[in-house]
């Protein structure tokens, strides 16, 4: 029987078009209509950081916070929703400066520490047992500022916090290895999943992939799936495209490179990715110019292009691919995949 498929993305995927150079080109979307949206295109899992469910969360006391987290478990209920995860944004406030875990300021790594653990009791309250950490600013500007090795221990230090808070979490390291850093301490997924392998409970650390990630650090993202589902530690995925090496781009998914796509399908699909409950999740910016009222097309655009590559995947002739594997043929498999890609029929 084949799997079927949950879809997730976040609130922040509905954006107002603001980019380095320019403002916001769209009216927001208040946190409210942006969930009837996922009910709508389809999906049912929401992606959250810790600030999504509880704006300004920094101004609030811990009970308020946990309070508040209740109201938005209420609405997902109402509305048949799923929180997928939360991820604690430790890249805005003043004293993630200079990094947040890793910052060369212990009241600093005081705070985040605190406010990932806080992140922690925000996905109980939101009943979830994941937590996202992409962690943007751990890294350096500077490669002499900080000790790469030190970092590492900091990070892990700071997941066994986490670990340690609630014996039901789970942590996946969402790795990149670039913006805003110049140089991040945890770039690819072997890097997240040899950190995860130094934690106090390396059965509950694992990894969330994002296609552009992969990209970004000059690898194929079903390489990069393909081996934390070796571990059986892809627990999460940021679905989107980008087009070679630049400013993260957040693409509608397989919009730059379809059989790249295809590829990350038929890894996800070969070993079973959904079945233990993984969403399929997304990470996909809107382009600056699109409306308001059809700011919500590369979600859509996105889940579409995944099902129609889940059917290319099921229909692809594997006995044809594995005749061609087995005479060491790698042309003919190459033009069967492409043939197949365009919809031809069998030669
Ligand atoms: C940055 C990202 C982030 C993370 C998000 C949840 C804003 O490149 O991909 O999206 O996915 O913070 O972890
Ligand atoms: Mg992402």
């Amino acid at each position: 029987m084949p799997g079927k498929y949950r879809f997730s993305f976040g609130p922040w995927n509905i954006h107002e078009g603001a980019d380095p150079f320019g403002p916001p080109v769209r009216e927001s979307f208040a946190f409210d209509e942006k969930l009837k949206v996922y009910k709508q295109l389809g999906f049912q899992g929401v992606q959250f950081h810790d600030d999504d469910v509880v704006p300004s969360i920094d101004r609030y006391s811990h009970t308020d916070v946990l309070k508040k987290a209740r109201e938005v478990k209420r609405r997902l209920d109402e509305l048949e929703l799923v929180a997928e995860f939360v991820a604690p944004r430790l890249w805005e406030d003043a004293r993630t400066t200079d990094g947040a875990y890793t910052s060369n300021d212990s009241r600093d790594r005081d705070y985040a520490i605190e406010r990932s653990v806080r992140a922690v009791e925000i996905a109980r309250e939101v009943g979830c047992d994941r937590i996202v950490l992409w962690l943007a600013r751990e890294g350096s500007y500077l490669r002499e500022a900080k000790d790469p090795a030190r970092a590492l221990s900091q990070i892990v230090e700071a997941i066994n916090r986490m670990l340690a808070a609630d014996r039901g979490i789970r942590i996946l390291i969402e790795p990149k290895p670039n913006e805003p850093m110049d140089q991040a301490f945890l770039p690819t997924m072997g890097h997240a999943i040899a950190a995860a392998y130094l934690t106090d409970d390396p059965t509950r650390v694992g990894a969330l992939m994002e296609s552009a990630h992969a990209i970004l650090a000059g690898l194929d993202p079903s390489d990069e799936m393909a081996f934390a589902l070796g571990h059986r530690k892809l627990w999460g995925v940021h679905l989107n495209d980008q087009n070679g090496l630049k400013y993260d781009q957040d693409k509608a998914f397989g919009s730059v490179d379809l059989r790249r796509a295809f590829d990350q399908v038929r890894v996800l699909e070969r070993h079973n990715y959904g079945q233990a409950g993984e969403w399929v999740g997304l990470d996909v910016k809107a382009m600056r110019t699109q409306r308001r009222d059809v700011s919500f097309a590369h979600l859509k655009h996105s889940k579409e292009t995944f099902e129609l590559l889940v059917e290319k995947v099921r229909t692809f002739d594997e006995p044809a691919a594995q005749r061609s594997i087995a005479e060491r043929n790698y042309e003919e498999l190459d033009q069967l995949i492409l043939r197949h890609l365009l919809g031809l029929r069998e030669r």
